[in-house]
């Protein structure tokens, strides 16, 4: 069965469950409601909030109520809407490919590190090619982190160096060979016409022809990247929203290891 994030509890709890015609839940198990807000370009009065309606039924929503609706601004209506979703999905035939490994916080990981490594790993980071974006590098790579996870620069044992935004595929690979970093770390914000992808497969291009590919652990991250695409490109590994140090730290530290117990 897919959806390895389902607990069981739930369907001890409610025998009507079906994993394989999942509805949104409201009250009660099945009953489809949802909570839907948009805005039309039309002006506010019954006829808006009819055109609403008839939008929320053409979603496949039984039972359309708009519950709340203002005019923004003159010829501009917002509306907040509740309706019953006919639809369903078929949750035990989802796979998502996702990092295999186990996140640990930054004990573990300094722990592990020193257990099965005994040396400080060292990771070398950018933002690179156009994208001046450094909020997403700086909460995986700062000493102050994110969220409440301290970055790797605060890890015992990881060597951590953030080389910052606007960084070439060329500076950051022999930046990489010089430091003789066990993985490189990429960021990519701006995805707009692919650039992400573009960027990105150049940097893997240029990793093979430094004969580095397979020397470092290559992770790439941002707000539009998955594990998926990631390794699409060439990548290890591939991290999104929501991502920790402690999850790229986790999963470097026991990469590393599989690599070199071989
Ligand atoms: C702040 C910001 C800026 C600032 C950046 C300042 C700075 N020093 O970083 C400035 C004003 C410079 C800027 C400029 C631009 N921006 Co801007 N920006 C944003 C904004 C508001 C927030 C981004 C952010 O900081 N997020 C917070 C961090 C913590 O989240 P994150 O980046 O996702 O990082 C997390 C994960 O993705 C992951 N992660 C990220 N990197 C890595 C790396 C690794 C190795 C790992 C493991 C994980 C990882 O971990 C992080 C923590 O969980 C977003 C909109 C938004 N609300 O998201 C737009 C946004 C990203 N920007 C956008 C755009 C279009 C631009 C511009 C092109 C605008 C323009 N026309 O000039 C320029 C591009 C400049 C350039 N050359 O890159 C678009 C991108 C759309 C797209 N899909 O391409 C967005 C989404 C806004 C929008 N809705 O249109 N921007």
């Amino acid at each position: 069965m897919g959806g390895g994030l389902y607990s069981t509890e739930v369907q001890d709890f409610d025998k009507t469950l079906d994993l394989k015609k999942v509805k949104p839940y409201g009250d009660t198990m099945n009953d489809g409601k949802v909570q839907l807000s948009f805005t039309l370009p039309v002006p506010a009065g019954p006829e808006a909030i009819e055109a609403a309606k008839q939008l929320l039924r053409s979603m496949g929503m039984d039972n359309p109520q708009v519950v709340f609706s203002r005019e923004l601004n003159p010829g501009f209506t917002f509306f907040n809407c509740y309706g019953n979703l006919q639809h369903t999905v078929n949750y035990a035939d989802i796979h998502v490919p996702k990092v295999e490994s186990t996140v640990m916080d930054m004990h573990g990981v300094d722990d592990f590190i020193r257990e099965h490594i005994g040396r400080k790993l060292v990771m070398v980071g950018a933002s690179t090619g156009t994208d001046a974006h450094t909020v997403g590098i700086d909460a995986i790579m700062n000493m102050k982190g994110y969220a409440g996870h301290y970055g790797l620069e605060r890890y015992e044992m990881i060597e951590a160096y953030n080389l910052g935004s606007q960084v070439t595929n060329e500076e950051l690979i022999a930046r990489a060979l010089e430091l003789k970093a066990d993985a490189i770390l990429v960021s990519q914000t701006v995805t707009q016409k692919d650039i992400h992808i573009k960027n990105c497969t150049e940097f893997i291009e240029m990793s093979q022809a430094e004969g580095i590919r397979d020397r470092m652990i290559l992770v790439c991250g941002g707000p539009r990247i998955s594990h998926e695409l990631a390794k699409e490109i060439g990548f290890d590994a591939g991290f999104g929203v929501n991502t920790y140090a402690d999850d790229v730290a986790s999963y470097v530290a026991q990469e590393y290891v599989k690599r070199n117990n071989k």
